[in-house]
């Protein structure tokens, strides 16, 4: 695969109209029937070709107004369709038939078949999977749809837009046609065939418009969708609060499927989904599927108009749909539950995956300028790093000219296919203010590290901070240029009140928050009764790493009484977090014993048995950093194990004095009642949950998990009992019991499968491997469903430090012959499963090496996909 550059975009020589397709169905041979409507466009000249692209094609015929054109006008390849001699000076119809072989499609890109139900997914490049197209998100066409198959086998047939009508042959096949009318790219194309059960609802949305919902799911799944029925609907209200945004067609449909890449696919008008996102009841769905469901619904319901209505340029500019539209499901989630722990959870996740991407090979801009592969840049970096910075936007403009200027992007913009430009221009003419600086966040990789010290001057009632920032080098930006950092901050005096300071200078300060503009700056404020505790990057207002050596006293202060639930959850964790590090290096030096700090201890203790304060937010504080966080924090020279051992005995230290509190929380009556999903109930399944895990450690017998496995009548509490027994207790016959009666319980249900794979593929320590290959030979297991790749392999090499990095390499070469396996099927899911790779620079030297080899060894096989290849590229270069 060779290097595609920004700097190279150019508008394509001819301009798409209108797109008709036609699709004969059949499981192997569907015949694909294009006819498009297009012109050169002015300034092209006339004997400029018209080239289209392919992979993976069968060509059958070629005509241009409807008359088959000789061999000889064009050269067709794998990857593409030259056409020569096209008309001029006016428009033309180009017509292209193609047979593809559905079945054969283990790529799940272009149309395939899932579970006997015909489905596409076409972003980024799987449209040229299905025609010879332009197939880019800058060519816009009006799609009309026929599609042609067996009657019985498909009663079902969906497209884009509205319904135009359906009818039988007579011959046992039948045709359904759709007619979408806003213009689209053909990334957002989708077809669904098959037999599937529909749950229905309406929806009336602001103008009066009553609009058809529909989610289709295999038969007898159908009770299973209520709840992202009900999600879908409070999308629909929600975006029309929000932002004014309104749903534009007379149906919305959503199809869930079990063999998918990802999570979900915005498709006009028929989003299709992993099953995972769709289905769920309380016997199999925990707390976090809800939530998941919640926010991924939302999120491609959103997409409507960050993504659809208006669309990308070029793949370059992916944040622009993907950073905004996980923004809008951030604040929509927010709004739909608490703000701070949704926050709390954000964070966590942010700092966890994208913050470990950005300092390691696979670094890049939130807008990168080159790829080898597009599918390699659906990263976290482009998603949550790209919310963060429109987060930051908002922080900036404040929420009323943030929603000005998204309001001027809609009017502007809307049909349009923009870039990241575009979107900011609309925030600096709606507010005046400049942007310049602030863009940054969109050209440079890697987290910034913001170090900050502080002095207050009594007699002046001064207060001083020295601040720096260094952004570190990445893949191919060793030079970094100061960024616009918007810092929110408040001043806490002794008594627990805030101050406003009375004056600032060196730096701008308004609305609470501090804005970083320079590499080294001295901001002084003024009218500071007494030496302040500084709480300081509230709500996480930026994305970076903060340095500020704050007395612990301060850290306490923050943590028992700041006004602001993040702020006070950041202070904990990060007091956690020194005892931590400190424990690491104290027992790499050959230390048995550990020191918690009391402080952090009375802290815990106190705020668990708070009642005051939400059940959902305890939680977060009882979850203490994990090994992961503990790994990212250190930084090099990595030993999983010896993290494994000092975070044990941590929480040990910090579990055993809560002994009382603990059992107060678990013997508490259980709620009597139906099941409810809501944050408030979900909360206090969290906060069980926590104390279980506390309980695990301080308590040495298995029989507390063991009892709320017995008597658990959710899956939140279910699957976290049965995962504290077969991590903390594997040993024992009661986890063995559990993991088996689990299995046998659910053996008909491939999603909660999926959470007994993972529970088993992250039980700690060297013995898993053997595990995890054992449970690859398991009838359960299913080499070609995504999911179950990833619920086993995947949470292997990605969420069990200690398994995967065994000291010898074989959880390294173990990976290597999967990733070559499962690349032969499905690149995009082996190129996913690879990124659990991203830091092997961070390791110690003996585990390094071994890393290196086993990726030097994936390099080595052949053949390989561009999606692996490159990543493998990148990581080792
Ligand atoms: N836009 C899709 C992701 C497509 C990934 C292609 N490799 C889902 C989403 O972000 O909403
Ligand atoms: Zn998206």
């Amino acid at each position: 695969g060779q290097v595609i550059h920004l700097a190279d975009y150019r508008p394509t020589d001819f301009v798409v109209e209108r797109v008709d397709l036609t699709f004969e169905l059949d499981p192997t041979e569907t015949l694909v029937i294009q006819r498009t409507l297009m012109h050169r466009r002015e300034g092209v000249a006339d004997d400029v070709p018209l080239v289209l692209d392919g992979d993976e094609l069968n060509l059958k015929a070629v005509a241009i107004d409807g008359n088959p054109i000789p061999e000889s006008q064009y050269d067709v390849s794998d990857r593409a369709l030259v056409i020569r001699d096209l008309p001029t000076g006016t428009t033309f119809e180009v017509t292209v038939e193609t047979i593809i072989n559905p079945e054969a499609n283990t790529k799940l890109m272009g149309l395939y078949r899932t579970n006997g139900t015909y489905c596409t997914q076409c972003e980024a490049e799987g449209f040229r999977r299905i025609t010879y197209f332009m197939d880019r998100p800058d060519v816009l066409g009006v799609y009309t749809i026929t599609i042609i198959g067996d009657g019985a086998a498909n009663p079902v047939m969906l497209s884009n837009g509205n319904f135009l009508g359906a009818g039988d042959y007579g011959d046992g096949r039948r045709f359904a046609a759709w007619y979408d009318p806003h213009p689209k790219p053909s990334y957002l194309f989708a077809l669904v065939a098959g037999d599937l059960g529909v749950v229905e609802d309406t929806f009336t949305t602001m103008s009066e418009r009553e609009v058809a919902l529909k989610i289709y799911v295999e038969h007898g799944k159908e009770a299973r969708a209520a709840y992202a029925m009900d999600a879908l609907k409070r999308s629909m209200t929600w975006d029309e609060q929000a932002f004014g945004r309104e749903y534009d067609l007379d149906i919305f449909m959503i199809v869930a499927v079990s063999d998918f890449n990802m999570g979900a696919m915005e498709n006009k008008g028929l989003n299709v989904f992993n099953d995972k996102y769709i289905l769920a009841d309380p016997e199999t769905a925990t707390d976090q599927d809800y939530a998941n469901i919640e926010a991924i619904v939302a999120h491609e319901y959103f997409h409507n108009w960050t993504g659809n209505r208006i669309t990308c340029r070029d793949w370059f500019q992916l944040c622009l749909k993907e950073g905004l539209t996980v923004y809008r499901d951030h604040e929509f989630s927010a709004d739909q539950r608490s703000r701070a722990v949704k926050r709390i959870a954000e964070v966590r996740h942010l700092k966890s995956e994208q913050f470990a991407e950005d300092s390691g090979p696979l670094a890049h801009p939130v807008r990168p300028t080159q790829f080898r592969e597009i599918n390699n840049f659906y990263t976290t970096t482009v998603y949550e790093k790209g919310s963060e910075v429109t987060r930051m936007i908002a922080t900036l403009l404040g929420r009323p000219m943030f929603r000005k200027g998204m309001d001027l992007y809609f009017e502007r913009h809307d049909g349009g296919a923009v870039t990241i430009e575009d979107f900011v221009r609309c925030f600096e003419d709606a507010s005046g203010r400049d942007l310049g600086q602030f863009s940054r966040w969109y050209h440079q990789a890697g987290t910034p590290v913001v170090t900050v010290s502080a002095r207050y001057d009594a007699g002046a009632k001064t207060l001083t901070m020295d601040v720096e920032q260094m952004i570190p080098p990445t893949p191919g930006q060793q030079v970094k240029e100061p960024m616009h950092i918007p810092l929110a901050m408040g001043f806490i005096l002794d008594n627990g009140t805030e101050v406003q300071p009375t004056g600032v200078s060196g730096g701008e300060y308004a609305d609470g928050v501090l804005h970083l503009t320079e590499r080294t700056q001295s901001i002084t404020f003024e009218g500071i009764s007494s030496r302040p505790v500084l709480s300081l990057n509230r709500g996480f207002s930026a994305p970076i790493n903060l340095h500020y050596d704050m007395p612990v006293e301060d850290m306490v202060q923050i943590a028992r009484h700041d006004s602001d639930l993040f702020s006070r959850w950041q202070a904990i964790n990060q007091l956690a977090l020194r005892d931590l590090l400190k424990a690491v290096k104290e027992m790499t030096a050959g230390a048995t014993q550990v020191a918690v700090d009391a402080e952090l201890i009375a802290i815990l203790r106190d705020s668990i048995s708070d009642d005051s304060l939400e059940p959902a937010f305890r939680a977060q504080i009882m979850a203490l950093p994990s090994e992961a966080d503990i790994a990212r924090e250190i930084g090099k020279d990595i030993d999983p194990e010896m993290i494994h051992a000092a975070r044990n005995a941590v929480m040990a230290a910090v579990t055993a004095p809560a002994g009382t509190v603990l059992a107060d929380i678990l013997d508490a009556p259980r709620r009597v009642g139906s099941f409810s999903p809501d944050a408030a109930s979900a909360g206090i399944r969290a906060l069980r949950n926590a104390a279980l895990t506390w309980m695990s450690y301080c308590e040495p017998s298995p029989d507390r998990a063991a009892k709320a496995f017995a008597e658990a009548d959710n899956m939140t509490e279910l699957a976290h009992a049965l995962s504290v027994l077969a991590h903390r207790f594997s040993e024992t016959e009661s986890a063995k019991q559990a993991v088996a009666a689990f299995g046998d319980r659910f053996a008909e249900n491939a999603l909660v499968l999926d959470k007994w794979f993972s529970i088993q593929a992250t039980v700690p320590g060297p013995a898993t491997l053997a595990s995890v290959e054992a449970l690859m030979q398991s009838p359960r297991f299913a080499a070609g469903n995504p999911n179950r790749l990833r619920s086993l392999i995947g949470s292997f090499a990605m969420a069990n430090p200690t398994g995967f990095h065994r000291k010898d390499g074989a959880g390294y070469a173990f990976l290597a012959n999967q990733i070559i396996a499962i690349d032969k099927r499905n690149p995009q899911v082996a190129a996913r499963i690879l990124t659990s790779m991203r830091s092997w620079r961070s390791l110690e030297s003996t585990r390094a090496g071994l890393a290196r080899n086993a990726l030097v060894t994936i390099g080595a096989a052949s053949p390989l996909s561009t999606d692996v290849r490159d990543l493998v590229d990148r990581m080792l270069e």
